[in-house]
């Protein structure tokens, strides 16, 4: 038998090794900041990001939503572009970039000039690389969407609803996390699912200005609100004319002046 092979019935030998069980640092790594629905809001960005960075977070999960409907389009994916991701998933937003949005007659207006905004100010190689990126990603165990594993323009509400067992699209007993309604909050789902939206980075409509995300830290999903220039991004946001004004007082108010 060779020298090296372990011999449970030999005390010296598991006593060298319960003393190394004690010296070996239990595997664990960083946080992850969870941002959804950034939509363009570069001085909400900022400020997530010096908070999630004193925070210890080293690496972002970002869950779609980035430019249209916001004060700085492109500044902000500049930004996003160059920090480390885990995931990076596309938002109903980022694909309208390309597809014709499915928004009804009322809000038509509005949204086309928006993506024709966000459109001009991003150019042609960042729609494309926006437009391509996946639909869904995985973490830890995680199912990680925009809206819902059915769709990005399908969403969970804060409160059950009937029916809504088929945004699964299948899938059961695991957390589901998902943004688009702007709307911070957790709850048990159907299929023994957890129904985890962090609420919206740069247009929160939960009636708290404040930026919305959570971090993601031993297993736990953890909510935060970020304090920022909200005062900033209104300017910002009134500076490009009449279309503007309901996004600059919803990004103002922390809720949506239509509803
Ligand atoms: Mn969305």
């Amino acid at each position: 038998m060779a020298a090296w092979s372990p011999d449970c019935n030999q005390p010296e030998a598991s006593s060298r090794r319960a003393a190394l069980s004690v010296t070996i640092p239990a595997v664990s790594r960083p946080p992850i900041a969870l941002l959804y629905d950034l939509h363009g809001n570069l001085a909400a960005l900022e400020a997530v990001v010096a908070e999630a960075e004193a925070a210890g977070v080293e690496e972002y999960l970002l869950g779609g939503d980035y430019a249209t409907f916001g004060p700085w389009p492109r500044e902000t994916v500049e930004v996003l572009e160059t920090m480390p991701a885990i995931a990076r998933i596309r938002g109903n937003v980022d694909r309208w970039l390309v597809d014709e949005p499915e928004v009804p007659d009322q809000a038509r207006q509005l949204v086309e000039t928006a993506r024709a905004a966000a459109g001009e100010a991003l150019g042609t190689g960042l729609v494309e690389r926006l437009y391509r990126l996946p639909e869904r990603a995985e973490l830890d165990g995680i199912l990680v969407c925009h809206a819902s594993p059915l769709s990005d323009i399908e969403s969970f509400a804060p409160e059950p609803q009937d029916g809504e067992e088929r945004m699964l699209a299948g899938a059961s007993g695991r957390t589901i996390l998902f943004g688009h309604s702007h709307r911070q909050f957790r709850r048990p789902g159907p299929n023994e699912t957890e129904l985890v939206n962090p609420g919206s980075v740069g247009a929160p409509l939960d009636g708290d200005p404040r930026a919305a995300w959570a971090l993601f830290e031993d297993g736990e999903i953890g909510f935060r609100r970020t304090e920022y220039d909200v005062e900033r991004a209104v300017a910002k946001m009134r500076s490009y004319g009449e279309w503007a004004q309901p996004i600059a007082l919803r990004i103002e108010r922390g809720y949506d002046p239509g509803t």
